[in-house]
């Protein structure tokens, strides 16, 4: 493995930042500094809202305003006028915004989406997860999914690590969008699955690297099996 790819491979890595409980906060915001600088960047979801309210929210987005992609995850899933006050008053300052593909195009999502393009923030849509249980309903529903996604024209869409399989369908069916791709490590998924196998741009990480005594190292390391694995596939990534 050279010195280029595992730089390329770290830019390939986003980490999750969920705190457990209160005195978290602060470490995970710590965190999310590196994370832009050395890693591709953040992402921030309910556990950081419930936790450190709004206010730790926005912070992780500034944190990293010098570079680095933030991802606000509230993974919404309503009527189009319920998420456009969410994100309004919660997604400024970041990059992306995630919401559930199964909800819809008309009355939903196109009318999220319009709202964050007013914003400058761009939709990512989850169209299966990485837990077993998206075998139930998500993921017999993929095609529809997937034809939903195509409708509605996302900026990225998420897709699971643990199942690159599943993510291969996704990139055969939406060549030039961003997939984003949980679930490595602490549920299973091998660093660079998603990537190597799959065809994803992104994996995201949470535990492995902000439970780990030394994030870099963590970040690191996860980097260096991608780019062990793969270095053919790690080309800048596409914003
Ligand atoms: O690496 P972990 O398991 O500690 O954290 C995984 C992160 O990815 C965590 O923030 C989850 O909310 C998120 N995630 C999943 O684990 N599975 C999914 O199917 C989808 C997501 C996600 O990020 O969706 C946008």
């Amino acid at each position: 493995m050279s010195q280029g790819s595992a730089g390329l491979a770290v830019k390939r890595v986003i980490v999750a930042l969920d705190p457990a409980v209160e005195g978290d906060v602060e470490k995970l915001l710590g965190i999310a500094r590196l994370a832009c600088r050395e890693g591709a960047g953040i992402k921030v979801g309910l556990p950081m809202l419930a936790l450190g309210g709004s206010e730790a929210v926005s912070e992780a987005a500034r944190l990293c305003s010098g570079g680095g992609l933030r991802v606000l995850d509230l993974k919404l899933a309503d009527i189009g006028y319920v998420m456009r006050l969410a994100v309004e008053s919660l997604a400024r300052g970041f990059d992306a915004a995630i919401a559930h593909a199964f909800i819809g195009s008309e009355g939903a999502l196109e009318e999220l989406k319009g709202a964050l393009e007013g914003m400058g923030v761009r939709l990512v849509l989850v169209l299966s997860m990485s837990h077993q249980g998206s075998a139930e309903v998500i993921d017999p529903c993929l095609d529809r999914l997937i034809s939903v996604a195509t409708r509605v024209r996302p900026w990225g869409v998420v897709a699971p690590a643990t199942r690159p399989g599943v993510i291969a369908r996704v990139r055969s069916a939406m060549p030039r969008t961003v997939i984003m791709s949980p679930g490595v490590g602490a549920q299973g998924g091998r660093p660079g699955d998603a990537i190597c196998l799959g065809g994803a741009d992104y994996e995201i990480v949470g535990r492995v690297v902000t439970r780990s005594p030394d994030p870099v190292s963590a970040l690191r390391s996860v980097a260096g099996s991608i780019a062990e694995r793969c270095p053919e596939r790690l080309l800048p990534a596409s914003t």
